[in-house]
């Protein structure tokens, strides 16, 4: 696959979300649509509905830089999260990180992943499907409509952060292949490339990173991919290109830079329940009420606040996850 060029993937990508978030609407956007569009940026979009245009103008002109330069202007699409939470700034979420196929220090990922590479990306997509594809990077973007989702982050760790995710739900990327009647699981696998990831180098996991959902819960709407984050391509320290975000469900679930995603009837062993499975289990789903071996989960510390708050039952999106796990004991299951 030629390599393309930042420049050519950016436009589109950014515009999209831009785009997305304005009209809000579900409709499959195509390359010819966005050529349409991209060098009017900031124009007011006719089909945009007014309440949600506001932030629309800061879009950020976009040129040929390298990922870390372009991502220095970015903007989001509101200030707070649905519970009126204010975001996180770019600066916290870009240098506070739990990525440890570079390093296990939180504040220092961001320096140690500079020479990752992100492009060219290819994410295969195999197992119990009717249609088993590889799909590139530019496919992702272009195929599946994004959107700005703003989604709390509970760190199993009990700190926390609200971040502005750009990406669609991992459903769409389902639908697309169509799981078989088999299917019951998905297994994501994490790149592995220890010349550009330090932390591969040594064993603190048991490489490559894995992680797995229930289909059903894949396929929930509030699961999504992420390709950006505050209206820019991911950094590397957040898990670029493309990472999952499952916002009910510890940190740790929302694995990042996947290459491999595959349809199973058997439950994966992800890797932090390999290396402890007394303490991590495979829903780690966000549970104030089961505490980890070694700390409590009752409350967290938000990343930029220094009295810690609560921590909300399946991290506050209760009313929308609970019915998957109805009749299921959590403190088992955890
Ligand atoms: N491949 C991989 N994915 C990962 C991790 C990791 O070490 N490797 N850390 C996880 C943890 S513990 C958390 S809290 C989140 C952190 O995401 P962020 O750095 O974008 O905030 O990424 C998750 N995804
Ligand atoms: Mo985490």
């Amino acid at each position: 696959m030629a390599k393309i060029p930042f420049s050519e993937i950016t436009p589109e990508h950014i515009y999209l979300n831009r785009r997305k978030f304005m009209v809000g609407a579900g409709s499959a956007a195509s390359l010819a649509v966005l050529a349409a569009c991209v060098g009017s940026p900031s124009a007011p979009a006719a089909d945009s509905d007014a309440a949600e245009q506001t932030t629309a103008a800061t879009t950020p002109p976009v040129s040929d830089l390298p990922p870390e330069l372009a991502n220095d202007a970015p903007a989001a699409g509101a200030t707070t999260d649905e519970l009126g939470d204010p975001l996180n700034t770019y600066e916290e979420i870009t240098n506070y990180n739990n990525y440890y196929e570079f390093t296990t220090n939180k504040q220092t990922v961001a320096k140690k992943a500079k020479d990752f590479e992100p492009f060219p990306w290819q994410v295969e997509v195999t197992g119990l499907v009717d249609k088993p594809t590889t799909f590139s990077f530019e496919d992702l973007v272009t195929q599946f409509p994004h959107e700005e989702r703003i989604y709390r982050l509970r760190c199993v760790e009990a700190w926390s952060m609200v971040i502005p995710w750009v990406g669609f739900p991992i459903s769409m990327l389902l639908e697309a292949v169509q799981p078989t009647s088999e299917a019951k699981f998905v297994k994501f696998t994490t790149v592995e490339r220890p010349e550009q990831m330090p932390g591969q180098r040594s064993r603190t996991l048991d490489w490559p990173y894995v992680e797995g959902l229930r289909l059903d819960e894949a396929m929930h709407p509030l699961a999504i991919f992420a390709t950006g984050m505050y209206g820019k391509l991911l950094t590397a320290q957040n898990g670029a290109p493309i990472r999952m975000v499952v916002p009910w469900k510890y940190g740790f679930k929302s694995i990042k830079s996947i290459v491999k995603i595959e349809l199973t009837d058997v439950m994966p062993t992800s890797a932090w329940m390999a290396a402890a499975p007394n303490e991590y289990g495979f829903y780690a789903n966000v549970n104030p009420n089961v505490d980890h071996p070694r700390w409590s989960q009752g409350s967290e510390r938000r990343i930029g606040e220094s009295r810690r708050r609560p921590t909300l039952m399946f991290n506050g999106y209760e009313d929308e996850v609970a019915y998957l796990y109805e009749g299921m004991d959590l403190t088992k299951n955890f």
